[in-house]
């Protein structure tokens, strides 16, 4: 199989993590597309032009990264993702919150690319908002998804790290202890060290 994606995705690195907390790393070949550039292989599977985009054996590509990590996580015995239960609810529930601070941060990022004075104030203010309260409800509640490895969790991780690399003027670690050593925990793991994305970029 065939993970498109890009180094610098956060939802591609959520799927990338799982890949490898899942072992999998044999049976899913991570091949870069950059959306920007319009590739084939990427547009025949996702005509949303978006990574990641999943190429299975036999079987229809799959997009959008909470998707392609169901499918991944299916692949396994041991879950990141549970069945069923009030368990299933609050890690999807968690990963859904992480994929809105992305959301929201990739959209600050498109308008902080574009000259000053082309810049939406009003949408900058209400990406900044929402970031800044959705983080408030994580710290909040981090004793619901601190004290497990779970796909919940690795979003967040995977939202605090994109943090970190496109919007480090959030300093999203003050006043937020528990978050702040939460992310600690999880920058130790070798699925998160080595899917950092590149500093260059
Ligand atoms: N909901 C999608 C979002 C994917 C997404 O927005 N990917 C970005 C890269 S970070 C992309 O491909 N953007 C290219 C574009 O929008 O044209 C997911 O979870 O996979």
């Amino acid at each position: 199989m065939k993970l498109l994606m890009t180094e610098t995705s956060p939802y591609a690195r959520k799927c990338r993590m799982l890949i490898r907390e899942q072992g999998l790393t044999a049976r899913i070949e991570e091949v870069e597309a950059l959306p920007l550039d319009d590739p084939d292989d990427l547009l025949s599977i996702n005509p949303l032009g978006k990574v990641p985009a999943l190429i299975r054996d036999g079987a229809t590509a799959l997009i959008d990264s909470p998707l392609i990590c169901e499918y991944i996580d299916s692949l396994n015995e041991d879950r990141w993702i549970p069945k069923s239960g009030t368990s299933r609810w609050r890690v999807l529930r968690f990963q859904a919150i992480a994929d809105g601070i992305l959301d929201l941060a990739v959209g600050r990022r498109v308008e902080m690319t574009r000259p000053e004075d082309k810049r939406f104030e009003f949408w900058i203010e209400r990406q900044e908002n929402g970031i800044r309260r959705s983080l408030d409800l994580l710290e909040s509640e981090a004793d619901k998804f601190a004290g497990a490895f779970d796909l919940g969790g690795m979003a967040i991780a995977v939202a605090l790290g994109y943090l970190d690399f496109r919007y480090p003027e959030s300093e999203w670690r003050t006043g937020r202890d528990r978050l702040s050593a939460f992310h600690e925990k999880w920058a130790e793991r070798p699925s998160y060290q080595s899917t950092e994305p590149p500093a260059s970029a």
